[in-house]
């Protein structure tokens, strides 16, 4: 179940927890950059933080999978949720999102906005997690030859229809949060896009490895957040053209009957 507003407000059932724990190893030269101050760019010495996100234990649950009446001829008959996706080898955790808290307003660099596209492509959005900033456009488009809606959640409400192929339909983020987005004819459709006023948000790859670079150097909280093993933070010291190296791990926790 989904709820409420805003990037503490998923609520999800689901068979697991996360419990957190995330020790500071080293650091190790970084490059310098750009970075705005008093709204003229300058250059400045930049540090960077680069993190692994793993599971504890031997095994873990596979992503949930549900079946599907609606469209199979498009969709077929079954689909994974992802809300769950370790690397065998590594125990890497893919899709957590990694996002600075307390940026000083004068360390966000500038930039133009981006454009990210949210594909309906397969009876999937793809991607399924993502990052943005506010300012930035969403691009939904359908590449699938049946229709289906792209439903913003959160700070961007917005229900988008998308019925025909290759059809696009844009809209700018104002505010940010996480915006939940789901698909009104297909159930299992789900993605998450958090959306922050800075760039310093990163998405874990399929490894769990993820990296954040150009940081003003500062203290800050770092946090991290999976759909289904939680929320967790922690502190984190970037030193001008250094990379701080994270280990985060996730425990799961026996579900309730
Ligand atoms: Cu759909």
């Amino acid at each position: 179940m989904i709820k409420g507003r805003g990037r503490h407000s998923i609520s999800r059932a689901s068979a697991f927890s996360g419990l957190a724990l995330l020790v500071l190893l080293a650091t190790a030269p970084s490059q310098p950059g750009f970075a705005a101050q008093g709204g003229q760019p300058q250059v400045a010495a930049t540090g960077a933080l680069e993190g692994h996100v793993r599971l504890a234990g031997e095994s873990w649950p596979t992503s949930t999978r549900v079946r599907n009446t609606t469209d199979p001829e498009a969709c077929g008959l079954d689909h994974s949720l992802d809300d769950l996706l370790v690397a065998a080898e590594t125990r890497g955790v893919q899709h957590v999102i990694a996002t600075l808290l307390d940026v000083p307003t004068d360390g966000v660099p500038g930039g133009p906005p981006q454009r990210l596209v949210i594909d309906n492509h397969g009876c999937r959005f793809i991607p399924h997690v993502a990052v943005a900033r506010v300012g930035d456009t969403i691009v939904a488009k359908n590449s699938d030859s049946v229709m289906h809606t792209t439903h913003y959640y959160g700070p961007l409400r917005s229900n988008v229809a998308l019925p025909l192929q290759g059809m696009t339909v844009s809209r700018v983020i104002e505010d940010p949060g996480v915006i939940i987005v789901l698909c009104d004819v297909h159930g299992w459709m789900r993605a998450f896009i958090r959306v922050d006023v800075h760039p310093f948000h990163v998405v874990s790859d399929e490894l769990g490895f993820l990296r954040i670079s150009g940081i003003p150097p500062g203290s800050y909280t770092l946090e991290l957040w999976h759909e289904t093993l939680g929320t967790q933070q922690v502190q984190v010291a970037i030193r001008p053209n250094e990379t701080a190296r994270l280990d985060i791990e996730y425990t799961l926790t026996p579900s309730r009957p």
